[in-house]
């Protein structure tokens, strides 16, 4: 568990599993998102896999087949949910361990444990280490190529373990939006749930206040409308309410007492308040006073969301609020009869495990759709054409 939190705390290099990758390495003016340069004629400067010209017409593929339709990428800013943390229980569990599953750890490793190739925001493949993660990818960024194959590789995840409002600042700085070269975003900003969690043992008074989330907010708002190219959506979305948790897992065996069936979670949660490591001793707690105070602070962070979302303008975007994706996610898996424990991660307890990462991305695109479809721009009636011509565009 030490191991655990050291690796919370690792911020090594990061690759194509976080953005989109760039298709020409050597040349700085090719990346995903931007505007066709004299239409991709001569080749894929913005790395979609769609240029060259039609022979017959001699027009750019990029004018016949994307122009007319309302192109934009993905950017997720978000915490440890958002980069879809995932503990392999195969590494601690005696009864799942074995040499193979302790070998593959050196790439998790290098991307923090985040796995947000696979998850909600910006995941794009399904997972090549069942043995690790089990379960399919679907994705907000894979939706949004399916409703126009010429957003591409056209995703940023800037989502970080720990991170809280406080954070958002720094992450916005490393967005990568050109305003006069680029094509239009959808900025998601989630950060679920470190407002509320933390790992001291008095948790309330390191809770986030409502004035200062309001504060950082504005300032990751007001930057945003300073770098993003006109006509984007920036959504807010509320936080997540972690009081399902303790009812949920407390009696349930944890991974590394499965061998004898003697570690329960409500053992691992105290031992964690105790050391004050754990990653919420709000909601993992058995004071139900505290789990009380601490859902009742997440609603009133998210009424602050919603009121800037139904107040503030900006010229750059237009700015929505979307509630949190988690219950209407728990309650369809009720209502199929399957228990709740499934959906979440079974080493920390804490985060949607694989199994939910395709449920809350469609949970929130369904929100979206209904709520303010613009957001997603266009549906691409060229897109079987572009499968046709330029199969799996270059892949990711
Ligand atoms: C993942 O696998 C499922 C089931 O085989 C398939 O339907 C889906 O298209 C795959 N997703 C990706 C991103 O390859
Ligand atoms: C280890 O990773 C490789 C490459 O990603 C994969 O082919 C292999 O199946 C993985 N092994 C396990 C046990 O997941
Ligand atoms: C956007 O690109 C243009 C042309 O390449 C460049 O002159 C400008 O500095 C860039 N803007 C930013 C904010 O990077
Ligand atoms: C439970 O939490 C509340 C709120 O933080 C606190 O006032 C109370 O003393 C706690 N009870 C116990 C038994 O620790
Ligand atoms: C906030 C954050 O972690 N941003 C990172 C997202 O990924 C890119 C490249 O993959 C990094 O350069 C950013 O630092």
């Amino acid at each position: 568990m030490l191991l655990l939190s050291l690796l919370l705390q690792l911020q090594p290099a990061r690759g194509t599993f976080w953005r989109g990758r760039d298709c020409r390495d050597w040349d700085g003016g090719s990346y995903p998102g931007r505007q066709p340069f004299r239409g991709d004629e001569t080749a894929d400067y913005n790395c979609n896999g769609i240029w060259g010209v039609d022979p017959v017409t001699r027009k750019p593929w990029e004018d016949i087949l994307c122009k007319d339709f309302d192109a934009r990428g993905i950017i997720y800013i978000g915490d440890s949910i958002g980069a879809h943390f995932h503990f392999p229980e195969s590494w601690i569990n005696p009864l799942l361990i074995s040499e193979e599953t302790l070998h593959n750890y050196t790439e998790p490793v290098l991307n923090e444990l985040d796995w947000p190739h696979l998850g909600f925001a910006t995941g794009f493949m399904n997972t090549t280490q069942p043995l690790l993660i089990t379960g399919v990818t679907d994705s907000l960024y894979l939706k949004l190529r399916s409703r126009n194959r010429c957003n591409h590789r056209d995703y940023q995840n800037l989502s970080r373990n720990g991170a809280s409002s406080y954070d958002g600042m720094t992450y916005v700085e490393s967005l990568a939006r050109n305003r006069s070269n680029d094509k239009p975003v959808l900025v998601i900003y989630g950060m679920y749930g470190n407002d509320v969690c933390n790992r001291f043992s008095d948790a309330v008074p390191h809770m986030t206040s409502r004035a200062a989330l309001h504060k950082n907010v504005m300032d990751v708002l007001n930057t945003l409308n300073a770098v993003l190219p006109y006509g984007s959506h920036v959504v807010l979305v509320g936080l997540v309410d972690g009081e399902f948790i303790y009812p949920t897992m407390a009696e349930r065996i944890h991974p590394l007492g499965q061998f004898h069936s003697n570690l329960r979670y409500d053992d691992v949660y105290r031992w964690f308040n105790c050391m004050e490591m754990g990653p919420c001793s709000a909601w993992m707690n058995s004071n139900v006073t505290l789990r009380k105070v601490a859902t009742l602070r997440a609603q009133q962070l998210s009424v602050v969301l919603k009121n800037i979302a139904a107040k503030e303008q900006f010229a750059a975007f237009s700015l929505h609020y979307l509630d949190n994706p988690v219950p209407k996610v728990m309650w369809n898996w009720k209502q199929e009869g399957k228990p709740v424990w499934q959906l979440i991660d079974p080493v920390d307890s804490l985060h949607p495990s694989q199994m939910a990462q395709p449920l809350i991305a469609r949970v929130l695109w369904e929100d979206i759709i209904k709520n303010f479809p613009e957001a997603l721009g266009d549906e691409n009636p060229n897109n079987q054409r572009i499968e046709k011509l330029f199969g799996n565009q270059g892949g990711h």
